[in-house]
């Protein structure tokens, strides 16, 4: 179905604002047909378009957008940074309903700031399936002069439902890892010599595990829809114009670079700082920039925004001449990277130093160039840099509330939480209208996490103290620890979330309640967070001496697990047990198992224990049965390349199972086993 878009100025005279404009949008929000790859598949549009039209308004207008839900499934919309008030912020259930199946809601809220800020869907995974949009809020007076100014809007795009996306990183968090060829095998780690090979042994004995960047493979990276993208200058003797750069992605990371030069950086999510060159920026999910490019009549300059995991790129060539590219970003070396490298925001794959100052002077006539902007930041991955253009210190004379959250997470059950806790099981902060909120944000996890608050802007503590930077999305690097203030000057609830949406939905969410005007109900929490259900994650082994199916169903929590073998003769196990997890390295266990071994009679037990991480990552599991009987068992596995790994099991009793297995896809793999019980044995492994 063709949207409609309506888009009309209506003088705004006898109301509280005196001098703004009504400013009105009407879209449907609908499916649509795409062909992104060359395979057509159905997503999802705001205004038959993706991304979604750009909406305009000015400081002092009053926005009023319409939106039409053509699905058949609820749909909602939310105000990335906007400042509104609470009831039009657009999250289902917490504080706007979500727009039903056939119905329309109608956002009504005063423009209260200027910049650069971007609209998306709030419900389920919509985002990666198209529901997110441009804003450009400007001032109530154009600046006589002005320079042309052009979004770029950053997504990250897969044919795959992003539901299964998330099922399969629930069956193994390498499922993309294999399909990208980035599997962290030894066989790369040996490639890369003594360093990588110290690193592995540190993350095994620390049981960190390894680095990763990014869970999911995608299909395509996008900027305003597509791999290639180009931009007209308007004014032929233009020198520079401003691009307005958002990360509307799902979940990547992007290092963007102009091939024209240094960027001038003047915003930062939508609020002024002190201008700075950059060669290389990274921008985390969810932020926007705003950044001066120089053009030129003879050239067109390409920018391009790498995924950070290098898999991928989109390119916006600026102007008409001959093109220029940007140079490749390599992948960066996750083997020679250590978390402190990470937290610092050194990358091993940049050359640290700035460029020399001669180099980088502004070029002929950029007046007002400061002489902090000789220096070019080579590659800014932090937010040291940034300078707030007047003071953000927070009221003084007042309470503070200090907050401490550890971004924590299970990588290999893909669980996300706060201090160990998804929303479900610890939803609310509070906090009181009036008072200072300091968070401390420490990252115990091995991946970036871009968190995001609703319904206010915070300072970014760093380097430049009363001028650190006002934010809504910031990114904590892992291991490393961030710490952002803010003014509650709000009421009711607002969401506090990492902008991976794969994470929020798993858990790495929090609602910043005000004490007195809350109406949270704790509830919601479900409502909002749907992906919170119970996940299947299982393995059938089909092998010429034994068949041993193990089948798994878990949540955050808890899990209920079957494994069952048998060589179809005279030996069979069965065990099924409820299993809680108390933390990624920790769980316990209690359930029945069945069990003959050749000569002797069927036996049943009860039996209860826990499972613990040893360094190296050697999972122990430490059982009694009924009859008092103790058993120690550890397993553990290596991958020697990706297609090639070995696991082993080995317990007290004296039984054991090794097998090599060799992947032909991630599903399936052919296998080699030994077991005591069962013989020798070659076969089949399928994932489901
Ligand atoms: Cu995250």
């Amino acid at each position: 179905m063709l949207a409609r878009v309506l888009f009309t100025f209506l003088m705004f005279s006898h109301s509280f604002l005196v001098y703004g404009e009504m400013v009105l949008y009407e879209f449907d929000i609908d499916t649509k047909l795409v062909n992104f790859t060359g395979t057509t598949v159905e997503a999802l549009a705001i205004g038959d378009q993706i991304p979604a039209p750009t909406i305009e308004a000015r400081i002092g207008d009053v926005l009023r957008a319409t939106f039409h839900n053509r699905l058949g499934v609820s749909a909602s919309v939310h105000w990335h940074g906007v400042l509104l008030p609470g009831d039009q912020d657009g999250v289902p259930f917490l504080n706007t309903q979500p727009i039903a199946p056939g119905q329309s809601f109608t956002f009504e809220f005063p423009i209260i700031q200027t910049g650069t800020y971007w609209y998306h869907s709030h419900s389920d995974l919509q985002v990666q399936r198209g529901i997110y949009g441009a804003i450009i809020l400007r001032e109530k007076d154009q600046p006589p002069n002005s320079i042309q100014d052009e979004i770029v809007l950053f997504s990250d795009w897969t044919d795959e439902d992003p539901g299964s996306v998330l099922s399969n990183l629930k069956k193994d968090r390498d499922y993309y890892a294999y399909k990208k060829n980035s599997v962290q095998s030894w066989d790369k780690v040996l490639a890369n010599g003594g360093r990588a090979i110290r690193n592995r042994f540190s993350q095994s004995f620390t049981r960190m595990g390894s680095m990763d960047l990014a869970d999911i493979a995608y299909d395509r990276f996008l900027a305003n829809g597509k791999s290639e993208n180009k931009l007209i200058v308007n004014d032929i003797n233009a020198e520079q114009i401003l691009l307005r750069l958002i990360n509307g992605s799902t979940s990547s990371y992007f290092d963007v670079e102009y091939a024209g030069g240094p960027m001038t950086i003047i915003a930062a999510d939508g609020q002024d700082v002190e201008p700075i060159r950059v060669k290389r920026l990274r921008m985390s999910t969810a932020e926007t920039y705003d950044v001066l490019v120089r053009v030129s009549a003879e050239a067109s300059f390409e920018l391009r925004a790498t995924s950070f995991d290098g898999s991928g790129f989109s390119s916006t060539f600026v102007g008409a001449g001959d093109r220029v590219y940007a140079p490749d970003v390599p992948a960066p070396n996750l083997f020679l990277m250590e978390a402190d490298d990470m937290a610092m925001g050194i990358d091993m794959t940049t050359t640290p130093e700035h460029q020399g100052a001669a180099e980088a002077m502004p070029k002929s006539d950029d007046k007002g160039m400061e002489a902090a902007m000789i220096e070019v930041i080579a590659h800014m991955t932090d937010y040291q840099h940034l300078v707030a253009t007047a003071s953000t210190v927070l009221p003084t004379q007042r309470d503070w509330r200090q907050i401490d959250l550890t971004l924590s997470g299970n990588m290999e059950r893909y669980v996300w939480s706060f201090n160990g806790a998804t929303l479900r099981e610890d939803d609310q902060i509070l906090i009181r209208k009036g008072e200072n909120v300091r968070i401390t944000l420490y990252n115990g996890t091995m991946m970036h996490h871009p968190l995001h608050l609703h319904g206010h802007f915070f300072r970014v503590v760093n380097q430049h103290g009363d001028r650190s930077p006002l934010k809504h999305t910031v990114n904590v690097p892992p291991m490393g620890t961030v710490v952002i203030e803010f003014d509650a000057n709000e009421e009711k609830d607002w969401l506090f979330h990492c902008h991976n949406q794969y994470h929020m939905k798993t858990g790495m969410t929090r609602v910043f309640s005000y004490e007195e005007t809350s109406t949270y109900d704790a509830d919601t929490a479900r409502v909002i967070q749907p992906y919170l259900r119970w996940f299947n994650r299982s393995k059938l082994d089909a092998q010429s001496n034994f068949l041993d199916l193990d089948y798994s169903l878990s949540d955050e929590r808890h899990g209920f697990q079957l494994e069952a073998d048998s060589n179809f003769d005279d030996g069979y196990e069965i065990e099924a047990t409820y299993t809680y997890y108390f933390s990624r390295f920790f769980s316990t266990f209690t359930g029945v198992e069945r069990r003959k071994h050749e000569e002797q009679a069927d036996t049943s037990y009860a039996i209860a224990g826990f499972n613990y991480t040893l360094p190296l990552l050697i999972d122990s599991e430490w059982r009694v049965d009924d009859e008092g009987e103790f058993r120690v068992e550890l397993e553990s596995e290596l991958q020697f390349t990706r297609r090639l790994g070995f696991d082993w099991r080995w317990n007290t009793d004296k039984e054991y199972r090794y097998r090599l297995k060799y992947n032909i896809s991630k599903r399936w793999a052919f296998t080699v086993n030994s077991d005591s019980e069962y013989g020798n044995g070659v076969g089949m492994q399928y994932l489901f």
